[in-house]
């Protein structure tokens, strides 16, 4: 069936569900194919969608700002790892552009239902629930559910709902407004560090359930079936898989420690002393099951019992932020924090950062509070006061970089962030490319978009070299761009070695259409060049490249431990990796796209609007 008119495209439904929950109005509306292809689903659906139809300067915890659950043109087909979607807005977090990637049976029952995106505007009266089935959807009293953990959310609707049925949920933290609030599925995934769920609260949206019944318009079925089971095979044969099926990314840690970039004492050190009582072989000790994302063979989620007794999973940037960052060295108690973070629904990177922040305040007397390294009991109290933003809880509630603010002194040099998203799990005092990488992503410092720490670990680290700016843009064309829009997981490639020519394969059998790697990543680059115009519209004259210059301490104290002691990065030095990366991108020196690269990328009209905001270079 072709489902983008003229043009003989299969691979997506061609519908948006459109919801203003100020009206308790749902709508379907069709979109063209040249928006499939050009921007492919996910990230650049999300991206399209939020600068076409956002309101420059809105607030995002106002009703006007838009939550959007898109996917992509292989998101819930039946092949390895395509159980995922991403759900954006723009940020209470950084103000600038947010999404997350969360693997949840939501993303394939959404595309079962008949949508490739649904755009969420407006504030419900009173908090509510979102069904969607097939065509249908439907507004539900949450009365009963406000004030419920994610936990217990998704288990009351799927008592209602069945199992099958796929459910994203805020906890507390979100209904709180929470600035790092994410939204949870499955008692695990969590998606949306820079406060999506934070979004979703502010429209009294507790929960979304999504159902659906069609197949997927695929080009070549017989194909598309065969490939797939191929690819499940392949997946099975790759030499990595056992040895991620015992560990998934835990084993991060010990890598991390042996390199001298795991997160320690609020990203001070890159040593930690107890790193092995955390690591990937203490987890397989206490491990008791793997737990995923739907239509995965690799599962990485490693459920341990905590030490209140319960189920929690552990992935590397959980543990390294819940336990070194704050000095814990338990994992079962490392376990705990996560799995209350989940409950809650608190991003865990950013609440390591900001955990690891106030206790360094209250060490420096900037604070009352006395709170000391790896104390488990106070570490658990600040979270839920975070969550319920009580007392101390609501200054750190709004992230580092507001808490710095308030506190004042030096504090800002220590609050570990970029554009006001805290840093993710890697130690950059000794690597000046993941430096970079943490700069210039997206929706600020995280490390989806260019895991460039372990290739820069394993080729000339200390160099500032024109090398690291290309392989960063490589890199964030791939992961950042092409596995967010497909929209799919990219641990069968990036971590497991899966060839990147399966997904060109993949896509011809579900669209009937050749693309070559080089078409995928010119857009990659059109959504990259998009996300980064969305910020400079919302900034406009305070934009400035200091924007994308990662936290003072990895500049100003060097390490005093392990084997990289005296090591930081030079500000100078990085400046200049920072213009030549923006040269190589083809933006201006402030970082600002120039007009002739958003004109090749096809993005005349954004050219003209934001020119509207800030001058453009030629
Ligand atoms: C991601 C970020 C990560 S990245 C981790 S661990 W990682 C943290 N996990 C959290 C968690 O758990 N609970 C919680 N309350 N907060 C958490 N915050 C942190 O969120 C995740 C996996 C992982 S585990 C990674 S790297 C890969 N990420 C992918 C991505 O971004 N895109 C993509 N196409 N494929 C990916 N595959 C892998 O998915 P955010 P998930 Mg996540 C308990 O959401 O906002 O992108 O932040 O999505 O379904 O949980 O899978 O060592
Ligand atoms: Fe989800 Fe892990 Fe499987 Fe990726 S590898 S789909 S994150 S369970």
């Amino acid at each position: 069936m072709n489902r983008l008119g003229e043009l003989c495209v299969f691979g997506w439904n061609g519908v948006f569900l459109q919801v203003d929950l100020s009206r308790n109005k749902a709508v379907a509306e069709s979109y063209d194919a040249s928006l499939a292809l050009n921007f492919f689903g996910g990230r650049g659906f999300a991206a399209k969608i939020l600068w076409d139809r956002l309101k420059p300067g809105t607030d995002p915890l106002s009703p006007e700002n838009k939550l959007v659950f898109a996917a992509g043109p292989l998101t819930g087909i039946g092949l390895p790892n395509s159980g995922k979607f991403v759900v954006a807005a723009k940020s209470p977090l950084t103000g600038g552009y947010g999404d997350g990637n969360i693997g949840s049976a939501a993303a394939v029952q959404m595309r079962r239902a008949g949508y490739d995106a649904v755009i969420i505007e407006g504030k419900a009266e009173t908090p509510v629930i979102l069904h969607v089935k097939d065509k249908t959807a439907e507004f539900i009293d949450a009365k009963d559910f406000w004030g419920l953990s994610t936990f217990e959310t998704e288990d009351q609707l799927k008592s209602i709902y069945g199992h099958s049925a796929g459910i994203v949920s805020i906890g507390p933290a979100g209904e709180n407004r929470v600035k790092f609030a994410t939204v949870i599925s499955q008692e695990g995934r969590s998606g949306g560090r820079p406060g999506m769920g934070a979004v979703m609260g502010s429209k009294n949206l507790k929960a979304v359930v999504f159902e659906g019944s069609e197949s997927l318009p695929i080009a070549q079925p017989k194909e598309m079936k065969e490939l797939s089971a191929a690819g499940y095979r392949e997946v099975l044969t790759l030499p990595l898989y056992t040895f991620w099926k015992r560990q998934g990314t835990m084993s991060t840690i010990e890598w991390s420690q042996e390199n001298s970039v795991l997160p320690t004492f609020n990203f001070r050190e890159a040593v930690f002393d107890k790193a092995d009582k955390i690591g990937g072989f203490a987890m397989e000790k206490i491990k008791v099951s793997n737990r995923g994302c739907p239509q995965c063979n690799m599962t990485c989620g490693n459920v341990v019992r905590d030490s209140d007794r319960k189920e929690a999973e552990l992935d590397y940037e959980n543990v390294a932020m819940l336990g070194a960052n704050i000095g814990l060295g338990n994992l079962r108690q490392a376990a705990a924090l996560n799995r209350i973070a989940d409950e809650l629904g608190l991003d865990t990177i950013s609440l390591g950062n900001v955990l690891g922040f106030t206790i360094e305040a209250s060490q420096k007397q900037l604070i009352s509070e006395k709170l000391d390294w790896g104390k488990f009991a106070e570490a658990k109290e600040l979270i839920k006061d975070i969550a319920y933003r009580r007392g101390l809880g609501a200054t750190l509630a709004e992230g580092v970089q507001a808490a710095a603010a308030k506190i004042g002194n030096d504090a800002g040099d220590w609050a570990m962030h970029v554009k006001g998203l805290e840093v993710s799990a890697y130690n950059c005092h000794a690597a000046p490319g993941m430096a970079l990488a943490y700069g210039t992503s997206a929706i600020g410092a995280h490390h989806k978009d260019a895991w460039l720490i372990s290739w820069e670990v394993h080729t000339d680290r200390g160099s500032y070299g024109e090398e690291k700016i290309n392989k960063i843009i490589e890199m964030q064309h791939i992961r950042g761009g092409v596995f967010e829009s497909l929209t799919v997981c990219r641990f069968p490639s990036i971590s497991l070695g899966l060839e990147l020519q399966w997904y060109t394969r993949f896509l011809r059998a579900t669209t009937g259409l050749d693309f070559t790697l080089n078409a995928l990543a010119e857009m990659s680059e059109r959504i990259w060049n998009l996300i980064r115009a969305f910020w400079i519209r919302e900034y406009g004259s305070k934009w400035s490249q200091e924007m994308d210059v990662p936290p003072a301490r990895w500049f100003k104290e060097p390490l005093t431990e392990g084997a990289l002691k005296g090591a930081k990065l030079d500000l100078t030095r990085y400046n200049i990796m920072l213009r030549q990366y923006y040269q190589k991108r083809g933006w201006d020196e402030r970082g600002i796209p120039k007009k002739s690269t958003l004109k090749r990328l096809g993005l005349e009209d954004v050219a003209k609007q934001l020119n509207k905001h800030v001058n453009l270079a030629e």
